[in-house]
């Protein structure tokens, strides 16, 4: 059903990208899978840790957790669902299997699972109630599962691959389409004090088996790769283009871990992970420490608008519910997010004109295609270019603090440098530079008054396609969020 939905939607992007007078730019290697687009797309997700550790207050569980603690007696994944799509995220990852190696669904390859709690009278599965919620709420579901497990009696010798790769058969055969799995890399001692050595091949082998359109997280790929911080920020220039095979941490090689780097040979966008609050799993001590709206806004700023997502961790209480604190705080981040983001400050009848354009202005790759809200309508300039400018005419004098730019990523990322002037006194004046576009940038400028903006690409790696140029103001956010809600 999802792949039959991807290959039509990639089909579709292609055919609404071309207008008839105009041959297609070529493609620049590497280039997103439909399954990695549609991803890129989704922005914002919600993380989800939960297990023992929400009723012992630890952050790493140590796998001797009775599983009589786990008893969420108002578990309800509705609320979360509901408070996620509220919210504006597109999907939800939960953890399946935390480091204590505790299991949220009851598989038959461990006794340390919900079977063995009192939650539901040991009938119940958490896999099952989120992706029925997620399903129900029109997300996306995933999985997060760590390997390194402090619990099982075989980690740490060969057999436990087998056992892993079975969890995953249960995890990814049972609940529907899985979007993408999160896979964590840590590698610590299990219960016999060995570390496991992981057979990365055979994990991602039966992931392609059973869910060929999930996309996979782990440090460096395949699909997704982390950003190299937990705090939710991506580094200004962002590739999502990464040489996935040569990254070796601790070697100067996985600096590009952030950043990416321009002649990356595999397509493998950065995602953000961050938590709400201080910690990745509830505790009660920390319900006054849930990040504000407004600092929320600057997260989602420094990953969707660096060419990353967001996968914002959100995580239930011990009753199983999300707390009023973060339900608020999430409320007032949808509040200034739409405030700000939804709606470009270029009024309707502003008009957009380009130094060429591919296929010419009556029916090619017009410039008017960065105003619309189509990101699979886009200009070009003519020619083998890889420079050329945009002007936007805005008709009236309009004030932004924020310029947004994206790319049209399906034929490969491209801009590596651009720059944005605005029209004061008569004069083109400079208010910013900036390296990398990819999906989204969000480019801050000083607070700007002009009735004209121009933005020019100065290089790239192919013939630039520029999706959208739009205005924005972040002052628009704050007279509707309560002034303690946006002070952090
Ligand atoms: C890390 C883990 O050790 C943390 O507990 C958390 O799950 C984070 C998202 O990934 O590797």
């Amino acid at each position: 059903m999802r792949s039959t939905l991807l290959a039509a939607a990639a089909a579709a992007a292609l055919l609404t990208a071309a207008p008839a007078a105009a041959q297609m730019p070529a493609p620049v290697a590497p280039v997103p899978s439909p399954a990695q687009l549609q991803w890129q797309r989704m922005e914002f997700t919600a993380f989800v840790h939960f297990g023992p550790n929400a009723f012992t207050g630890a952050e790493w569980g140590s796998g001797l957790e009775k599983p009589a603690i786990f008893d969420p007696k108002a578990l309800d994944a509705r609320q979360w669902a509901r408070t996620f799509k509220a919210a504006g995220m597109k999907g939800v990852i939960v953890t399946a299997k935390h480091h204590d190696g505790f299991c949220l669904w009851p598989t038959k390859e461990s006794t340390h699972t919900v079977a063995a709690s009192p939650w539901r009278g040991g009938k119940g599965d958490l896999l099952r109630e989120l992706s029925d919620a997620a399903k129900a709420e029109g997300l996306e579901f995933g999985v997060y599962l760590s390997p390194w497990d402090r619990n099982h009696p075989q980690y740490g010798t060969p057999g436990y691959n087998d056992v892993f790769v079975r969890m995953l058969e249960d995890v990814l055969s049972n609940y529907g389409e899985i979007f993408e799995v999160w896979f964590d890399g840590a590698n610590g001692e299990g219960p016999n004090g060995k570390r496991q050595v992981y057979d990365w091949p055979r994990f991602h082998e039966v992931v392609r088996r059973l869910q060929p359109n999930a996309v996979i997280f782990s440090d460096a790929g395949p699909g997704i790769r982390w950003i190299g911080n937990e705090r939710g920020e991506a580094p200004i220039t962002n590739w999502a283009n990464f040489d996935r095979d040569r990254y070796l941490p601790g070697t100067p090689l996985s600096m590009d871990l952030p950043e990416g780097s321009a002649l990356g040979r595999f397509y493998v966008p950065g995602e953000c992970d961050v938590s709400i609050r201080p910690g990745w799993f509830w505790r009660a001590s920390e319900n006054a420490r849930v990040k504000s709206p407004r600092r929320l806004l600057d997260l989602y700023e420094a990953s969707v608008g660096r060419n990353c997502t967001l996968l914002l961790n959100v995580p239930p209480d011990d009753r199983g519910l999300i707390h009023e604190n973060d339900v608020k705080a999430l409320t007032g981040m949808r509040t200034l997010v739409d405030r700000v983001y939804s709606t470009s400050l270029v009024p309707a009848g502003a008009t957009a004109t380009a130094s060429s354009t591919l296929g010419g202005e009556t029916d090619g790759f017009r410039a008017a295609r960065v105003l619309d809200a189509d990101l699979d309508s886009w200009w070009a300039p003519a020619g083998e270019a890889r420079t050329g400018s945009l002007t936007v005419a805005l008709g009236a004098p309009v004030t932004f603090d924020r310029v947004r730019l994206q790319e049209y990523v399906a034929l490969g990322q491209r801009v590596s440098l651009f720059e944005i002037e605005a029209e004061v006194d008569g004069r083109w004046q400079r208010i910013a530079t900036g390296t990398t576009i990819g999906h989204t940038r969000i480019v801050a400028t000083a607070v700007t008054t002009t009735s004209r903006v121009r933005v020019t690409i100065h290089d790239a790696r192919g013939v630039p396609m520029i999706a959208s140029v739009s205005l924005h103001d972040t002052s628009r956010g704050r007279d509707v969020v309560p002034a303690d809600a946006v002070a952090h």
